[in-house]
């Protein structure tokens, strides 16, 4: 079978969705840092939707972490498939908005020279919530963080998100170059103030003259990003290389779902994303939100209670009517009540959602979703409980999900197994476990105190710690099924 590349894609068997457009025409607009399955399944399909009236808005990503998708898509000329799955089939469709793969740490000073040249007008990210180096409670910067102080001792060579930003910015400004427009594309909450909270702080820390322009001209648009996007399997790979007639390295599978929601602040100019399917509003935060709580909140929550009962993938979890009654509530009562979305129906988002989630075809594991409960808990979980504690409301649902998390973290299931917990505070979160010895009260105390996930005020507030510490004695005596089919009611 022969590679994906250019010269393969001429011949792919009809009704394969390829490029419109002429790849020896197009020009790179954008840099994206954070080279994932996310980027690829949603942005990139944007852009390529864009290319054929706007040329000059072609991708080229970068790695920050792992040389695995330059490997990969190297050797195709930047192609890669998409496969939209779900219960009525597999449909691929070939991407072409991706010219090039550069690997940060290899090709630093190739990807920062591209940064800091004036044909770059978006640098946007998705390097997920670690990515940021920054507290996830408070959302701000932690300026011991190791990349940081890597970072500030060697600023030109920088290994960060902040750094790299910062340093191709300060590069233009040297040059007297316009800066781009900084775009995150990342789940967390006011994701565009964040990123600018993060990234002025880092430049003071560089130089107060350098972070005074970046406050100034540098413009840092919020945005919902949303679109479910497992990892690729090896079978994945083989499905989706013999639909296509031709080798893909790694194809990515995705629902048919997408959303995009962009604040309208690009002073460097932007391509018309409104014109293939993205809203482009003035306040993006309460959409933000929104998704935060209702479908990543969800899925954590699914994540943490269905890996500890068994549950392979979401759908499997959703294949359980206790389970689905458990978020169904969970969003109604708990959710739902804290949002402020004049003009959406909130009742059919969450019907939708949970559509998405039982998609028998896409296989989400829960695993993965598991992964980074420390950075993901705040904006997912801990902040809708805020707003019910304040308001003297129940968390029954919302205080499980939490119980589930830190039953999860303990790193042993209910069989007695291993569960490979990965997480920036994996060693610390194992080390209180250990401590605790299965004792739920213990684990409890020792958690709460993590204050980079539940801040000073939660440890202080008796429901919340009644509500989660009564959840985990039960998810530890009776386990996790049992637990969900009691509270789902
Ligand atoms: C998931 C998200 O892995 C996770 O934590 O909750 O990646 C989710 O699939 C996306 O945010 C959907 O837009």
């Amino acid at each position: 079978m022969p590679r994906l590349t250019s010269q393969s894609l001429a011949a792919m068997p009809q009704g394969i969705a390829v490029p419109g457009y002429d790849r020896a025409m197009i020009k790179a607009g954008i840099v994206h840092l954070g080279i994932g399955a996310f980027h690829r399944a949603h942005m990139a399909v944007y852009v390529d939707d864009l290319l054929a009236e706007h040329p000059d808005w072609a991708i080229v990503g970068a790695s920050l972490r792992r040389p695995d998708t330059k490997e990969a898509l190297a050797p195709q000329d930047g192609l890669y498939t998409i496969a939209i799955r779900d219960a009525s089939g597999t449909r691929p469709r070939v991407i072409g908005s991706i010219l090039e793969v550069l690997d940060a740490n290899t090709q630093r000073e190739e990807l920062i020279a591209l940064m800091a040249s004036p044909a770059i007008r978006i640098v946007s990210l998705t390097v997920t919530e670690k990515g940021y180096c920054h507290d996830p409670a408070t959302g701000e910067l932690d300026p011991n963080h190791p990349d940081i102080v890597h970072d500030l001792a060697d600023p030109r060579s920088p290994k960060s998100a902040p750094g790299i930003l910062v340093e191709a910015l300060a590069r233009r400004r040297a040059a007297g170059i316009a800066p781009f427009t900084v775009m995150s594309c990342d789940n967390l909450p006011a994701n565009g103030r964040t990123t600018r909270r993060i990234v002025t702080r880092f430049a003071a820390l560089r130089d107060e003259a350098l972070c005074q322009w970046v406050e100034e001209a540098v413009a840092f648009p919020s945005t919902m990003v949303d679109r479910i996007v497992p990892a690729t399997t090896d079978a994945d790979r083989e499905t989706v290389s013999s639909l296509i007639g031709a080798e893909d390295a790694w194809p990515i599978m995705t629902e048919p779902f997408t959303q995009w929601v962009i604040e309208d602040h690009f002073p460097a100019g932007r391509p018309p994303f409104e014109a293939v399917g993205a809203q482009v509003v003035e306040d993006v935060e309460p959409f933000e939100l929104m998704k935060l709580r209702m479908l990543n909140g969800s899925h954590s929550t699914l994540a943490y209670l269905g890996y500890l009962a068994g549950h392979q993938h979401v759908s499997d979890a959703m294949g359980d009517p206790a389970f689905v009654k458990l978020i169904h509530g969970l969003m109604t009562d708990e959710v739902m009540p804290t949002l402020d979305m004049p003009g959406t129906d909130l009742p059919a988002y969450r019907d939708e959602l949970l559509a998405r989630f039982a998609n028998p075809a896409l296989k989400h594991r829960t695993w993965q979703i598991a992964m980074d409960g420390s950075q993901k808990l705040p904006q997912r979980l801990l902040g809708t409980i805020r707003d019910r504690l304040q308001a003297g409301e129940p968390i029954t649902r919302l205080s499980l999900g939490v119980a589930a998390w830190m039953r999860y973290v303990t790193g042993i299931d209910e069989k007695g197994e291993a569960i490979d917990v990965r997480d920036p505070l994996a060693t610390r979160l194992s080390a209180i476990a250990a401590e605790a010895g299965g004792d739920p009260e213990k684990l409890f105390d020792g958690l709460v105190e993590v204050p980079e996930i539940f801040g000073r005020d939660l440890p202080e507030n008796a429901t919340f710690r009644q509500a989660v510490a009564g959840h985990l004695a039960s998810l530890m005596r009776e386990g996790s099924s049992a637990t969900v089919r009691r509270v789902a009611g």
